[in-house]
Order: structure tokens, then C-alpha cells, then sequence
């Protein structure tokens, strides 16, 4: 639709809206509740009824920044769709054969880095209290930042100005689209050694505080600071710190390096009230008890990080405890972004394209190293459909009432034959709704309370943001029928579904573990946290940081089967995929 066209519409429906809400008696509909101003315009209200679009760096203009400019133009034209960048992304094996083996490699991961990176806004802008720019919302970090600005307080529909006057019963929408039916495997092959990587990994920089509403976190780092493993204060990370040698606490079961118990390393974890002290064991995160593939991933990363201080000191025999833990740290971190970038994120992309972490690849472009987390990145990654209906482990099926807060899983099993019971359990698909295990299916409603308690837009509105077009209806959205039909019924109109229900129930690419939207808007934010973070820094990213080429080489050739297999007695089967051919599966595993 040509912009002009669309701002006669536009005109249209606000007068005739502005003669309903007069006839209820109520004043002027704020004119940014329409959500008028197009390609990341500004929309600033003035006076009652009158609001003007900033399109400044935009590369648009007009009324709603709707006119490309000349290079604008150009480059939409040119620019392929993001389906058809994703299908060369996942097909033609030959050419990406090519691709990684040659300096090509560089220049295509330099541009997902890039043209990921340019839709985060760095420094960052609104919060929950600040649809505008304001000293506030920059400075006080304890608060997610948005992308988008909150829906306005006073529109007259809860989603703006489209769709029904009261939004769906959170728990109707659970019940009815999320709700597993029957396990759904995720068709990329993605194991539960992935879904507990998940939930660990991202458990260090979203902390949501939800005492209070308003949409703050208690996770300061924003981003991959490893307080998950080091505690989200100092205060904690010193009552979890050995003090000698650099090391974290640990105590010993049969040889083996396990997390500590509140009895040694009084700090606070979450656990029921009759829980046993022996069991409770102590990591960097509070929650980290309630599962066991949680309390793995700690053991591991506690091991981990102490074998490193071994290397270091072995090297540094004058460093005292506080550079050898400092500079371990960093060196976790390190291994954390690659880990996450080399293996999770290129499972989950399903590229051809051999992903790589290089900090150096950004050091000739324009880029910030700084992150603020988003509430909209906290809403995208609830993947609660990845839990299984139960869990298999060494031969035993453990339904969910004998997994929770079960510890003595760990120690009873050994780290061995849960990575190698994990990495073979397939995980759910994310995408396409009824695939959230009972038990998990009231996060769904948590999280849909949330996002209307801190008035976040609506899921078109944030397609457009993110460059996609918005969708026409609910048909076009998803191609369960009944579901369509559903959430019309429920929404009224497309452009009122909210974001969590439209990122999960989106009709999933094909063979993928989610739809367009999930992947659009993540990865820039997850691509900006892992290599905004100050260790890709030219100042950082220089061996001297982390006590020299040994440390430096430990990170850059760190991969998920060393970080378990250094740590581990044997090497047990351990990869984000399922075995693919089992043959093939039990010999690759035995050589590192
Ligand atoms: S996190 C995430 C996608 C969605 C969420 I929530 C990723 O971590 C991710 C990052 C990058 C890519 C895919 C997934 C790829 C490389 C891309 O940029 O397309």
C-alpha cells in the first residue's frame, strides 16, 4: 500500500474511533495509540489529538515516514525476503562448502553479525515507565530495556486501537493453543542437553524481579557475565569462592568435584521447606536446584572453571587467588560465547553457513560493546516447549514429581550418564503451539500477565519493526485451522494478537523448530549480548587478558565436548542433537 493511501485510512478510522470514544464521553484518542509512524518512526503526541512522526536516521519520510529516500529504495529493492535468505541459509551444500573453507566464511558471518546487530538500538532506549527517552531510563539498569515503546495508557482498546475491549483469559489461551496434546519431537533433531543449555545459559541475564510489577531485573550484568556461576552480587560470589588458588567451592563424592551444601556455603537457594541440608546443594543462581539438568550444567562449569585456575597458576605461580579467580572468570566467560555461538546458536539456525566467533571480524565496523537485556527478548525466549513428557536416564523413565528438586538424581547417576542420557532424549518442537508439557503451561500464563501488565505492543507491531511484513489475518499466521479460527474469535483482529502468542504459535518453518518471528527477532538480540559483551573488545580481546596464549587458546578452541569430557571420567555421548546414526554416534564420542 503506497503511504499516502494508508494515511487516508488512517485519517478515516481515527475520526470515525474519535466520534465513538466522544459519543462514551471520553476525550481525544491519543493519535499514537494507531500506532501511525511506520519504519521506526518516532511518534510524539502535541496537544490533544495531533502527533508528528520522526523519521530522522530512518531513511524514510512523510507524514508516517513511509517514503524511502532514494538509497532507501535501492536497497529494498534489492534486499532479498528474510524466507528466501533462510532457505540459501539451509540449502546448497556445495556452495557453503566453498563458502566455509575460504575467506568467504568471514564476510558472511561479519554480515548476519551486522545486519543483526544494527536493529538493536545501542545506547538503549524505552522501558516500562518510559515510552520516551529520558535520562532515567538510561542510567537505571534495573529496569529491561524495550525495543518498542509501551502501549500508551490511555488508548481505548487494551492492545491501541484494534481488537476486542477485553483481551483472552491467559488461561483459556494456555489451556486451548498451548496445552500439549501429544510430544511433538523437534524436528532439527534438538536434544535435552540443548533445552537445559537453554535454561542455564539465559537464567544468568534474565532475572526477572517479580515482586514487583514494572518489568526489572535483578540480573545488573546484562548480559553473559557468568552470575549464574559466580553469584549476582559479591557478597555471594565470595561465600561461593574457595579463596585459595583462585577456586570456586566444591565438595568431594567419591573423588568427584560436586557444588558444595548450604551447610559449607551458607547463601541462599530455593528449595522446598523440608528439603534435607545435605541435598542442597549451593550454585551461582538460586534456582539451579530445582532441576537436575540444571545442577549438571553448574557441576560442570564449576569444574571447569576450577581446572582452569589449575592451568593458570601452573603458569602465574605469583598470581595471589584474586587474579587467578578474576582472570578465570573471564576465560569462562570466553569459552560461555563460543560454546554458544559455534554450537547452540548454529544447531538452532540450521545454517550451512559454518558459524564463527571472531571478535576481530567486528573490530572495522561500527558497533557498540555495551548490552542493556530487553523485556521483549525475556517474552521470546520462554521455550518451555523443549521439556519432555518425562525423563529417560540410564534405562529409567523419571516422570516430573521424581525430577524436581531432585539432586540426588546428580549424584546418584554422575555427570557422565546425564550428559549421555540428555544429549540422546529428543526435545519438543518450540514453534506451533500444544506442545507445552502440563506442568510448564502456567509459565505461558505468567508470562501473557506480564506482557499486559507492562502494556507491551502488539505482534504485527513488532513484525514491522523487525523488517517483516505484518500479517493479514489469522490464516495467514498459522495453518491450523481451528487454531486461526480460535484466536479470531478471542482477538478480534490480527493486529491484536499479542507478542508471546503470535512468536509461539506462528506457523513453524518447515522441518523447524520455530517460525519466522522467533528467529527475526532473537537473534539480533542474542547476537548483540553475546558480542557486545566487553571481552570482544579490541581492548580485551588480546591474549594479556587472560594470562596469555594458553588462556586465549583455551576459549578460542573451547567446544561443548571438551567442557564435558575434561571434566568428566569418561566421555559419554554429548552434542545438541540427537544421535543422528547410532553407529556413527558411539564411535565419534570415544576420541576428543
Ligand atoms: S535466541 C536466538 C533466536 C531466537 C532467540 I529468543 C538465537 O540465539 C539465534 C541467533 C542467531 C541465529 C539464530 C538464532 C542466526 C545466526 C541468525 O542470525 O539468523
Amino acid at each position: 500500500m503506497k503511504g499516502f493511501e494508508k494515511f487516508s485510512i488512517w485519517v478515516l478510522i481515527n475520526l470515525l474511533l474519535w466520534s465513538s470514544s466522544c459519543a462514551r464521553g471520553s476525550s481525544v484518542v491519543n493519535p499514537c495509540c494507531y500506532y501511525p509512524c511506520q519504519n521506526s518512526g518516532v511518534c510524539v503526541r502535541f496537544e490533544t489529538d495531533i502527533y508528528q512522526c520522526d523519521c530522522t536516521h530512518t531513511g524514510f519520510y512523510g507524514q508516517n515516514c513511509t517514503d524511502p529516500e532514494f538509497w532507501m529504495r535501492l536497497h529494498l529493492m534489492l534486499k532479498p525476503s528474510p524466507s528466501v535468505v533462510h532457505f540459501i541459509l539451509t540449502h546448497f551444500q556445495w556452495f557453503w562448502d566453498l563458502v566455509n573453507s575460504s575467506f568467504l566464511r568471514d564476510t558472511f558471518m561479519r554480515l548476519v553479525l551486522t545486519v543483526r546487530s544494527d536493529l538493536i538500538p545501542s545506547p538503549p532506549t524505552y522501558n516500562t515507565r518510559y515510552g520516551y527517552l529520558s535520562w532515567e531510563s538510561y542510567y537505571n539498569i534495573s529496569y529491561y530495556t524495550r525495543l518498542l515503546p509501551p502501549i500508551p495508557e490511555d488508548c481505548p482498546l487494551p492492545m491501541g486501537t484494534k481488537g476486542k475491549h477485553d483481551l483472552p483469559d491467559p488461561r483459556l489461551l494456555a489451556e486451548r493453543f498451548f496445552k500439549r496434546k501429544k510430544f511433538r519431537p523437534d524436528p532439527q533433531g534438538t536434544n535435552l542437553m540443548f533445552a537445559f543449555m537453554a535454561q542455564h545459559f539465559t537464567h544468568q541475564f534474565f532475572k526477572t524481579i517479580h515482586e514487583v510489577q514494572g518489568g526489572f531485573t535483578k540480573a545488573l550484568g546484562h548480559g553473559v557475565d557468568a552470575s549464574h556461576i559466580y553469584g549476582d552480587n559479591l557478597e555471594r560470589q565470595l561465600q561461593l569462592r574457595l579463596r585459595k588458588n583462585g577456586k570456586l567451592n566444591y565438595q568431594l563424592l567419591n573423588g568427584e568435584t560436586y557444588p558444595p551444601t548450604v551447610s559449607e556455603v551458607p547463601v541462599h537457594m530455593l528449595y522446598p521447606e523440608d528439603f534435607p541440608e545435605e541435598l542442597r546443594l549451593v550454585t551461582g543462581h538460586e534456582l539451579f536446584g530445582l532441576l537436575p539438568g540444571l545442577t549438571m550444567y553448574a557441576t560442570i562449569w564449576l569444574r571447569e572453571h576450577n581446572r582452569v585456575c589449575d592451568i593458570l597458576r601452573a603458569e602465574h605461580p605469583t598470581w595471589d587467588d584474586e587474579q587467578l579467580f578474576q582472570t578465570s572468570r573471564l576465560i569462562i566467560i570466553g569459552e560461555i560465547i563460543n560454546i554458544i555461538i559455534e554450537e547452540y546458536v548454529q544447531h538452532l539456525s540450521g545454517y550451512l553457513l559454518k558459524l564463527k566467533f571472531d571478535p576481530t571480524l567486528l573490530f572495522t565496523e561500527r558497533f557498540q560493546y555495551s548490552n542493556r537485556i530487553a523485556l521483549e527478548f525475556c517474552h521470546l525466549y520462554h521455550w518451555h516447549p523443549l521439556m519432555p513428557d518425562s525423563f529417560l536416564i540410564d534405562g529409567d523413565e523419571i516422570p516430573y514429581s521424581q525430577f524436581l528438586y531432585n539432586t540426588s538424581i546428580l549424584m546418584h547417576y554422575g555427570v557422565e550418564k546425564l550428559v549421555d542420557s540428555f544429549s540422546r532424549q529428543p526435545a519438543g518442537q518450540i514453534g506451533g503451539g500444544q506442545n507445552s508439557h502440563e506442568k510448564v503451561v502456567k509459565v505461558v500464563e505468567m508470562v501473557i500477565k506480564e506482557s499486559r501488565a507492562t502494556r507491551v505492543q502488539p505482534f504485527n507491531e513488532y513484525r514491522k519493526k523487525f523488517n517483516l511484513t505484518p500479517y493479514n489475518s489469522f490464516y495467514e499466521f498459522t495453518d491450523d485451522f481451528q487454531m486461526a479460527k480460535g484466536l479470531e474469535e478471542l482477538y478480534g483482529d490480527i493486529d491484536a494478537l499479542e507478542l508471546y502468542p503470535g512468536i509461539m504459535l506462528e506457523k513453524s518453518r518447515p522441518d523447524s523448530i520455530f517460525g519466522e518471528s522467533m528467529v527475526e527477532m532473537g537473534a539480533p538480540f542474542s547476537l548483540k549480548g553475546l558480542l557486545g559483551n566487553p571481552l570482544c573488545s579490541p581492548e580485551y580481546w588480546k591474549p594479556s587478558t587472560f594470562g596469555g596464549d594458553t588462556g586465549f587458546n583455551i576459549i578460542k578452541t573451547s567446544s561443548l565436548k571438551k567442557l564435558v569430557c575434561l571434566n568428566t571420567r569418561w566421555c559419554p555421548y554429548v552434542d545438541f542433537h540427537v544421535p543422528r546414526n547410532e553407529d556413527k554416534a558411539e564411535k565419534s564420542y570415544t576420541d576428543l
